[in-house]
């Protein structure tokens, strides 16, 4: 083992385009990270809590990212724990970031986002040893579309609208254009995980996507990447 290995770990090989969208992932975190904490110094006050979780959650990606990288170059296969750590602690911040930037409370959001991806690391580990990966699939997709719905995702297509949506459409919200973005990042930005968790699961429509160069671990690297980086420039642009 050379000096790099020892600090890098696990090297890449070339061609592993998969093992490439890690390496990129916490490269961009840690550059998106540095980017909003000295953004933080020159944004106007009531935006500063805001870019500092913008900060927290690419910081906390870049970390697993950099591990999720090296469990994947030494072969062991998709980093599920190493995921669904990032994303117990990421995915709660971000609504954290919602509530911080509308103003509007979100307690139920909160912990719906915590079902969601418990039930999510119980189908796609299964641990459990109960239930297989479409059932619990179907349970985090009913969290997913329960917060859909309750931030007012549907009132873009002229729907319904739960408790949150209304208070963002009641203009109640500290931003009132933040409350339209944040619906477009959870109707949009995360409707990329389901997606990705179907890829990796057979039964669904794997089988039909065989050959494509794309695979579950690809499309959740994509997904945090618009979500993260994104969702944390979208808060930056409106903050300037
Ligand atoms: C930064 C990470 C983010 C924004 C992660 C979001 C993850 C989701 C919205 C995951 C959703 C899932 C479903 C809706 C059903 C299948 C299981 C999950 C957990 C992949």
């Amino acid at each position: 083992m050379n000096m790099f290995n020892f600090i890098l770990g696990a090297s890449l090989q070339p061609g592993d385009f998969t093992g490439f969208t890690f390496f990129i992932g916490s490269v961009s975190m840690l550059a998106a990270t540095v980017f909003f904490l000295v953004q933080h110094g020159q944004v106007d006050k009531k935006f500063k809590d805001s870019m500092l979780v913008a900060a927290l959650i690419t910081g906390i990606a870049a970390v697993h990212y950099y591990y999720m990288r090296d469990q994947w170059a030494a072969g062991l296969g998709s980093p599920t724990e190493l995921r669904y750590i990032d994303w117990i602690l990421t995915v709660p911040l971000m609504v954290v970031e919602f509530a911080l930037l509308t103003g509007v409370g979100m307690r139920k959001l909160f912990w719906a986002s915590v079902v969601m991806l418990v039930t999510g690391y119980f189908g796609e580990s299964g641990v459990t040893g109960m239930l297989d990966a479409q059932v619990w699939g179907a349970i985090a997709g009913l969290a997913y579309f329960w917060m859909a719905y309750e931030v007012g995702c549907l009132t873009i297509f002229g729907g319904p609208s739960g408790e949150v949506g209304n208070a963002l459409a009641s203009g109640e919200g500290k931003i009132p254009a933040a409350g339209r973005m944040l619906q477009w990042f959870v109707l949009v930005g995360w409707s990329i995980y389901p997606l990705g968790y179907m890829l990796g699961t057979d039964g669904w429509y794997s089988g039909m996507l065989a050959g494509l160069p794309l695979n579950m671990d690809i499309v959740y690297n994509v997904g945090d990447a618009i979500n993260k980086i994104g969702f944390g420039m979208a808060v930056w642009s409106a903050a300037k």
